[in-house]
């Protein structure tokens, strides 16, 4: 027991000389006494407005330009073919260049598009049952990939090969390969978001609330981080640079950050109904739709080191 209080005050001592001893430095310094922590900050550079219930926006690396799915529904049937729904082609700079770039038609309906990705100059998104595709340089015909038991396709993701799916309904991955191959890997109940980086496959859980690292070869269940304490409903998951995690929490309305050890969470931003967060890792820009506001937040992200005084 005394041995814990002591572990315990010390611990609560060191707590403390953290948050005093702390002080905010662009760079780190190897002879300066003390240790250093990256530190990831945002800051809002501009709004999207105008969009009709957007999802996801997907970032095309060849031009900058950016594309927003809207879901459209007048009575929240966010999961019902209603031949309604639209893709938005944005500039760069956050200015609306084709509200309905992609439009529902008789022939080729779109109905609540939601997660996207882009490869092999396709752009791909989910649309209830099924992915669909559209060229991105000449845009024509939409094309279909079925998914046999699919039901409310959510998230697409990308590790330049593959086209990877989650079913929030089913609790499944899908892996689309380029032959047009799928196959299932195990994933958690009510998948929403998932992310591909360097060889890993992490993923977000709605009604679990949790973060987990898949496994991309399909063998072992997935690894959850162990903090749905934090969150309410989790939509999307991206990787930063240094390995730490940018995840969204719909019905917590915030944005928030975990390091690279899977340990620490903190709150970047608040704000209501972020869903599919769209990453720009060479500009470090982050895209955030908010889905009930109709709008979508760019944040620039900057890393910091602060430096804790010994
Ligand atoms: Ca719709
Ligand atoms: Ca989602």
């Amino acid at each position: 027991m005394r041995n814990s209080i002591l572990t315990l005050a010390a611990i609560i001592a060191g707590s403390v000389l953290l948050v005093t001893g702390c002080s905010e430095s662009e760079s780190d310094n190897g002879t300066v006494p003390g240790a250093w922590e990256s530190v990831w900050k945002i800051e809002q550079i501009a709004v999207i407005e105008g969009l009709d219930l957007p999802e996801c926006v997907a970032i095309d690396k060849a031009n900058g330009n950016l594309y927003v799915s809207n879901v459209v529904t007048p009575d929240e049937s966010f999961w019902v073919d209603d031949n309604n729904g639209f893709i938005s082609q944005v500039k760069p700079d956050g200015t609306i260049k084709k509200l309905k770039w992609l439009k529902s038609t008789a022939t080729t309906p779109i109905h609540d598009p939601k997660g996207m990705c882009i490869l092999g100059r396709k752009l791909y998104f989910n649309d209830n049952t099924k992915i669909k595709y559209i060229s991105l340089d000449e845009p024509g015909e939409v094309g279909v990939i079925t998914i046999e038991g699919a039901k409310k396709l959510n998230d697409l993701a990308t590790d330049g090969k593959s086209v990877w799916a989650t079913d929030t309904e089913t609790g499944k991955v899908f892996c689309i390969s380029a032959d047009g191959s799928i196959r299932q890997i195990p994933a958690p109940a009510s998948i929403n978001g998932i992310t591909c980086y360097q060889g890993k496959v992490f993923a977000v859980s709605w009604d679990l609330h949790e973060v987990y690292e898949l496994d991309p070869t399909g063998v072992k269940e997935p690894a959850a981080f162990g903090l749905a304490s934090h969150f309410t409903a989790l939509d999307s998951i991206e990787v930063l640079g240094d390995n730490s995690f940018i995840v969204t929490d719909f019905k917590g309305n915030q944005l928030c950050w975990i390091s690279a050890d899977r340990k620490t969470v903190r709150q970047l931003a608040e704000l209501t109904s972020p869903a599919d967060v769209g990453y720009d890792r060479v500009n470090n820009l982050l895209y955030v739709p908010q889905l009930l506001e109709n709008r979508v937040v760019i944040y620039k992200l900057t890393r910091k080191l602060l430096h804790f005084q010994p």
